[in-house]
């Protein structure tokens, strides 16, 4: 009987440790963006695994019904103020002082995303991975902001002035400030340590 709990603790143990991942999120607001956008509004969730790239999971609707998919520029602003219509956001979050780019480009800012493809209906539903975006150490976006903007980011490849510094993106039409979402982090991490040790517990039980 011994021999179970031990066994049972050290798997809740493993589940503490190595059960952990970091989960962001960022509420888009209807209102964000520059006067006269559309009512863009939803959630984009990030959540960063122990080990391997970053999930974005984009869940937006508002864009107004079109007729052929459009592409949006979407981006990691500087700061996470997003008042005056997103503006004060600044410029994209750029730390190793790069030219603009794609996200599959070596030559790009951190916060380069390329663009989100919106449906017909106005909406949007997609999880995307980034090498380089991080929710933690030096090139964590916790407390900058997520733009969409009115226009397709060019990924630098235009010939317009602002190709290499935004794409070309044009205005900003929504956006979003990046927080650590906590709260779901450790009730994930409590879930897979309660199901490890359940299952090892019942597991033995029926073994004995
Ligand atoms: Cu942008
Ligand atoms: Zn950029």
């Amino acid at each position: 009987m011994e021999r179970h709990l031990v066994l049972t603790l050290l798997l809740v143990l493993i589940g503490f440790c190595c059960g952990k991942k970091l989960e962001g999120k960022c509420v888009v607001d209807k209102t964000s963006g520059k006067e006269g956008s559309p009512p863009v509004e939803g959630t984009i969730s990030l959540m960063q695994p122990d080990s391997g790239d970053i999930q974005i999971k984009v869940s937006l609707k508002g864009f107004g019904p079109t007729a052929a998919i459009t592409k949006h520029g979407f981006h990691v602003h500087m700061y996470g103020n997003i008042s005056n219509g997103c503006m004060a956001a600044g410029t994209h979050y750029n730390p190793f002082n790069k030219d603009h780019g794609g996200p599959s480009d070596t030559e790009r800012h951190v916060g380069d995303l390329g663009n989100l493809e919106v449906s017909v209906d106005g909406t949007v539903e997609k999880t995307l991975t980034d090498p380089l975006i991080k929710l933690s150490g030096d090139t964590s976006v916790i407390g900058k902001a997520l733009v969409i903007h009115a226009n397709e980011d060019d990924l630098g490849t235009g010939t317009f002035p602002d190709s290499k510094l935004s794409g070309h993106a044009g205005p900003r039409i929504a956006c979003c400030e990046i927080v650590l979402d906590k709260e779901s982090s450790s009730k994930a991490t409590r879930l897979t340590s309660q199901i490890l040790g359940y299952l090892t517990f019942f597991t033995l039980a029926l073994m004995w």
